[in-house]
C-alpha cells in the first residue's frame, strides 16, 4: 500500500487538472474541492469525489484552511496538494497540514518561511555562496544608514519588500533626492499588502533576463536540478511566455547556476519541487532573485524538456520515498515554448476580458500540448485568474519550436473572449524574440496595441480577407506570413492600410 491512497487538491482549473491526471496513473483517488461558482467546472467531474468549500470568492472558498482540513478528514485524504496560488506559499497551512496528520505535498513550513522573507533569503545565499545583486542584507533600520548603502552600490536602486515578491512594495529609486520617499511610498504598499513594513536596498539590474531552475529534493538529503526555463516576457509581474532551454546560456553558465541553485535548495532544508529564480545581465552576470516554494505554472516546459512528470515526482517524494533519479540520468532534449492563453485584451493593456467560452478548440498534433481548466460552453469567473489554458510545444531545436507554435497558435480557436493568442502570435514573430535577445523590458520596448492589428482579431481579419479578395495576393485569413520577422509583417500590413 502506498502512504498516500487519496489526494485532495486545494485547487481549481487546469492545474487541478493537471494533478487528478497524475494521481489517476498512480492509482491514487482524488477529492477536488469547489466554490459554488465552480460546481460544473472540469476539475469536479475529473475527480473521484468533490467537496462544497464555499462561495465564489477565493477568499470565501479556496484560501479557507479549516474547511480544506476538514474536507480532507471527512473524505479520508491522506494528503493535500495546494497547486499553485491560493495556499500553495502559505506555511501556516503548510504547518497544519502537519499538525492534523495530512501530508503536504510541497516543502516543510520552515523552508517556506525561510525563503518567503527576502532579506531571510539573502542571508541563505550569502552562507550558501550563491550571488545576489549587492545592497543591504538585512531589513533597513534607518534611511540615513540605508542611503549610505545605496550611494555605496550606486544609483539607480530598488527598494524590495521583505515580505514581498511578484512586484509589489517595489520602487526604483534614480537619485538620492528620491530616495526617502521612496521607502516611505514602498513601506506604505508594503504595509498594506502584508502586513509587514519591512524594506531592504538593492542595486537596480537595467536589463536582466529571467531564469530560473527547477530543482527536486527528497527527504534523504538528495537535490537535482531539471535544468531551466526562461520567462523574461512578462507583463504586470505576470509570465506570458516562458521557454527552455534558455537561448543565452552556455553550458559552463548553465551548470555554475543548477549548481548554485541546488545550493539555494539545501540552504532551506528543501523537500519537493521548487524554483530558483535569478536574473542574469548582459554581461552573463546571474544574481539570486527569489525562490518559489512551489510547483509552477511553466513547469510542463521542463517536462517537455526533460520527460519527466513533476506531479508524480512531487507525490513520490511527499511519501519519504528517495527520488528515483540520480541528477546524470536527467537528461534534457530539445526545446519548449509555452504561451499562457489568457482571456485579457492585448490591445487595451492586457486588461481581463471575461465571459462565456462561446467556441474553445484546442490545437493538437504532434509535439503540443494543451493544459486547459476551462471547456467550451463556459464561463471565465470574474473571481480567479483569467488564464484559459497553457499551449505548450517541443521539438528539436528553438526555431522549430517557434514554428511549432505559430501553427498551434494558428490552429487555436477561441470566441467568447479576447485573448492573448494574438499577442504570442506577435511574439513568436519578432525578429529580437527570433534571435533570442530579448530581455525583461521586452513587452514594454517593442509591444503596442498596434503591433497585433495583423494577428487574428476577427474582424480586422475579415476586413483583410475582403480586401485581398479583389487582390492578386496569395494570402489568407491566417497566412499573414508567419515566417517573416515582425517588422517585415508590420510594414506589410501598414503598406496595405496606407491604401485601404
Ligand atoms: C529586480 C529587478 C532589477 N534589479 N531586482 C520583479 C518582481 C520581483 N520578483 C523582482 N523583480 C525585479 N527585481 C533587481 N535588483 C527587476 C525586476 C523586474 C522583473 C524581474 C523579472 C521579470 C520581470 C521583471 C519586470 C520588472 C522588474
Amino acid at each position: 500500500m502506498p502512504i498516500i491512497n487519496k489526494v485532495l487538491i486545494a485547487n481549481r482549473g487546469e492545474i487541478a487538472l493537471r494533478i487528478i491526471r497524475s494521481c489517476k496513473e498512480k492509482n491514487r483517488r482524488t477529492v477536488a474541492v469547489y466554490s459554488e461558482a465552480d460546481s460544473n467546472a472540469p476539475h469536479v467531474l475529473a475527480a473521484d469525489e468533490s467537496v462544497l468549500i464555499g462561495k465564489a470568492p477565493s477568499s470565501e472558498s479556496y484560501l479557507l484552511m479549516d474547511k480544506l482540513i476538514d474536507a480532507a478528514k471527512d473524505t479520508g485524504a491522506d494528503a493535500i496538494h495546494p497547486g499553485y496560488g491560493f495556499l500553495s506559499e502559505n506555511s501556516v497551512f503548510a504547518a497544519l497540514c502537519a499538525e492534523n496528520n495530512i501530508i503536504f505535498i510541497g516543502p516543510n513550513a520552515e523552508s517556506i518561511e525561510m525563503m518567503g522573507d527576502k532579506t531571510r533569503a539573502r542571508e541563505l545565499m550569502a552562507k550558501a555562496n550563491v550571488p545576489y545583486p549587492p545592497g543591504t542584507e538585512t531589513a533597513m533600520e534607518n534611511i540615513g544608514e540605508a542611503k549610505v548603502v545605496a550611494s555605496s552600490i550606486g544609483y539607480p536602486v530598488l527598494i524590495k519588500a521583505a515580505a514581498g515578491g511578484g512586484g509589489k512594495g517595489m520602487r526604483i529609486v534614480h537619485s538620492e533626492e528620491d530616495f526617502e520617499k521612496s521607502v516611505k511610498a514602498a513601506k506604505s504598499e508594503a504595509k498594506n499588502a502584508f502586513g509587514d513594513d519591512r524594506v531592504f536596498v538593492e542595486k537596480y539590474l537595467e536589463e536582466p533576463r529571467h531564469i530560473e531552475f527547477q530543482i527536486f529534493a527528497d527527504s534523504h538529503g538528495n537535490v537535482v536540478h531539471m535544468f531551466e526555463r526562461e520567462c523574461s516576457i512578462q507583463r504586470r509581474h505576470q509570465k506570458v511566455i516562458e521557454e527552455a532551454p534558455s537561448a543565452v546560456l552556455t553550458e559552463e553558465l548553465r551548470q555554475k547556476m543548477a549548481e548554485a541553485a541546488i545550493a539555494a535548495a539545501k540552504s532551506c532544508n528543501y523537500v519537493g519541487a521548487g524554483t530558483v529564480e535569478f536574473l542574469v545581465d548582459k554581461h552573463l552576470n546571474y544574481y539570486f532573485l527569489e525562490m518559489n516554494t512551489r510547483l509552477q505554472v511553466e513547469h510542463p516546459v521542463t517536462e517537455s524538456i526533460t520527460g519527466l512528470d513533476l506531479v508524480s515526482l512531487q507525490i513520490d517524494v511527499a511519501e519519504g520515498n528517495v527520488l528515483p533519479l540520480k541528477q546524470e540520468e536527467i537528461k534534457r532534449n530539445g526545446h519548449s515554448i509555452e504561451c499562457r492563453i489568457y482571456a485579457e485584451d492585448p490591445a487595451e493593456k492586457f486588461l481581463p476580458s471575461t465571459g462565456r467560452l462561446t467556441r474553445h478548440r484546442i490545437p493538437s498534433g504532434p509535439g503540443v500540448r494543451v493544459d486547459a481548466g476551462i471547456e467550451e460552453g463556459q464561463e471565465v469567473s470574474i473571481h480567479y485568474d483569467p488564464m484559459i489554458s497553457k499551449l505548450c510545444v517541443h521539438a528539436e531545436n528553438r526555431e522549430k519550436a517557434i514554428d511549432k507554435m505559430i501553427r498551434a497558435l494558428d490552429e487555436y480557436e477561441i470566441s467568447g473572449v479576447r485573448t492573448t493568442i494574438p499577442f504570442c502570435k506577435f511574439v513568436m514573430q519578432n525578429s529580437i524574440f527570433r534571435l533570442g535577445t530579448y530581455d525583461t523590458h521586452f513587452i514594454a520596448d517593442h509591444f503596442n496595441a498596434e503591433s497585433i492589428s495583423q494577428f487574428g482579431e476577427p474582424e480586422i481579419a475579415a476586413f483583410i480577407s475582403a480586401y485581398l479578395k479583389g487582390k492578386p495576393v496569395n494570402k489568407s485569413k491566417n497566412d499573414l506570413t508567419p515566417h517573416q520577422n515582425s517588422s517585415k509583417t508590420t510594414n506589410w500590413w501598414l503598406r496595405r492600410k496606407q491604401t485601404l
